[in-house]
């Protein structure tokens, strides 16, 4: 990690201005060598400085550089940029001279890795580093600068304090039972503590979970027998006539999809045709295929006419949304009810009335979409998220250990043992933020990053 290293961090290609980074030891040193303008190494740090890149005397672009010394600065090492125009020819024949000045070509990820080596970002952030790059919609961006921000960070890090407390209450319980002054860890008091740090695991899974529903889109499946106003609820969503709506039972045969944002979420919403037991397939689905619907979504919008009595095939259907996550919707309000709402409370406490026909009810529906994913006021929320699936590992390994413990106790597994457990927990938990960590894993991970970065 010694030797100084190179790369272009804009994208290439035709802009007005391209920035080449430059981190290590001899960056000042080996800019100077190509840099006409004032001696960069006797400049101060977080300074730009106008002047030219040369080559033998020979003028090769009109550039501004910036100095930020080690260990102020993204990799804790000294850093130059140079900003230069933003041609193809000019960018590269500029990295050309830095690589024959002394420089080595940065492999992918490297000044991130070297900002984590050096202490400057743990692994969280700079996932959070990537995922802001990568971010194409507001709230993808919120999320990555939250992360970024190092909350989840630090809500890691307060877990492992609390467990290295708990360890050493019980090490030296176990070593100098003699201390009197020193708390016995009971049973009890072991578990309220533990509970805890459960809690807070779970939470950051439940938040991250809704965070990778952010990234890719939720899933929203509208389902319920024919004629319901299935088709009728997914043009209202779409503001357009993407479906046929007939009043004919069964209009919809294959599935319709479109995507509509709410409050910076994006949802994918398929329609689906009616359930009910048929002998034509392709016309409408039974009660099986809804059941899976429901297993593969994200969202289902189980949609009632409250001019009808609930059906067989809906109480069935009602038996499978149970811990999912369902929005009952009671269609046809203009219309006289029939329905009998105390019923559906029973399997839901989410129940929105609408109207398709007199668009009443639609905004709480869209309200109700946000909520039961706890994404209502996004903007202003702080959500402790982990956006990479391999954090996202670590935590679901880590309750499972911490369930173990838990079961340990009930068992009356001796103290030493359960020692033992807390310890694979907090190294576990290190991994996350990268603070005990696999070497081959961090080449991999920032392996992944774009050059320059
Ligand atoms: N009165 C009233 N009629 C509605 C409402 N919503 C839909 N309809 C009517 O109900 C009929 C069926 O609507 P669709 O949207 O095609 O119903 P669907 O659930 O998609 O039906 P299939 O595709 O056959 O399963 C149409 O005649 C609609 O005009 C509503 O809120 N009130
Ligand atoms: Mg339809």
């Amino acid at each position: 990690m010694n030797d100084t290293i190179a790369a272009i961090s804009t994208s290439l290609g035709i802009g007005s201005i391209s920035i080449i980074r430059i981190s290590g030891e001899e960056s000042l040193k080996i800019v100077n060598k190509i840099f006409k303008g004032k001696d960069l190494e006797k400049c101060e740090s977080h300074t730009i400085n106008y002047g030219y890149i040369v080559d033998n005397n020979e003028k090769i672009d009109e550039v501004l550089v910036s100095i930020m010394l080690a260990p102020k600065s993204f990799t804790r090492e000294n850093v130059v940029e140079i900003n230069c125009h933003g041609g193809i020819a000019s960018t590269n024949k500029i990295l050309e001279l830095l690589l024959l000045n002394g420089c080595r070509l940065a492999e992918p990820g490297e000044f991130s890795k070297r900002a984590y080596l050096n202490g400057r970002i743990d692994l969280v952030e700079a996932e959070a580093i990537m995922s802001l790059i990568e971010a194409e919609t507001e709230s993808k961006r919120k999320l990555a600068i939250e992360q970024l921000s190092g909350n989840v960070s630090k809500m890691i890090k307060e877990l492992r304090k609390k467990l290295a407390d708990i360890e050493s209450n019980i090490r030296v319980n176990i070593d100098y039972p003699e201390y009197e002054d020193i708390e016995v860890m009971t049973i009890n008091m072991l578990k309220t503590r533990l509970k805890n740090v459960k809690q807070e695991i779970s939470k950051i899974l439940k938040e991250s979970s809704n965070g990778s529903l952010i990234e890719k889109g939720i899933k929203t499946s509208i389902i319920g027998k024919p004629n319901v106003g299935k088709s009728s609820l997914l043009n209202l969503l779409l503001n357009k006539e993407k479906a046929i709506v007939t009043s004919i039972q069964g209009t919809t045969r294959d599935t319709v999809e479109g995507n509509i944002i709410i409050n910076g979420i994006l949802y994918k919403l398929i329609d689906t045709a009616g359930i009910r037991k048929t002998s034509d397939i392709v016309e409408n689905i039974g009660v099986k295929k809804s059941i899976e619907l429901i297993d593969n979504s994200d969202l289902i919008l189980l949609i009632f006419d409250n001019n009808l009595e609930i059906n067989e095939d809906e109480y069935k259907v009602l038996e499978h949304i149970k811990n999912k996550n369902c929005i009952i919707v009671i269609n046809k309000i203009d219309l006289p009810k029939k329905i009998n709402k105390e019923i559906l409370k029973k399997y839901s406490k989410n129940i929105i009335e609408i109207s398709t026909y007199t668009k009443t009810g639609i905004e709480e529906l869209k309200d109700e979409m946000l909520k039961i994913f706890n994404l209502e006021n996004i903007e202003t929320k702080s959500l402790n998220y982990l956006s990479s699936s391999r954090s996202i590992a670590i935590l679901k390994e880590c309750e499972t250990i911490i369930n173990d413990i838990y079961d340990g106790i009930e068992k009356n597994m001796p103290i030493d043992m359960i020692e033992i457990d807390l310890n694979n927990l907090f190294e576990k938990l290190g991994e996350i933020t990268g603070d005990t960590y696999d070497e081959e894993l961090i080449d991999h991970m920032f392996a992944n990053f774009c050059l320059g970065k």
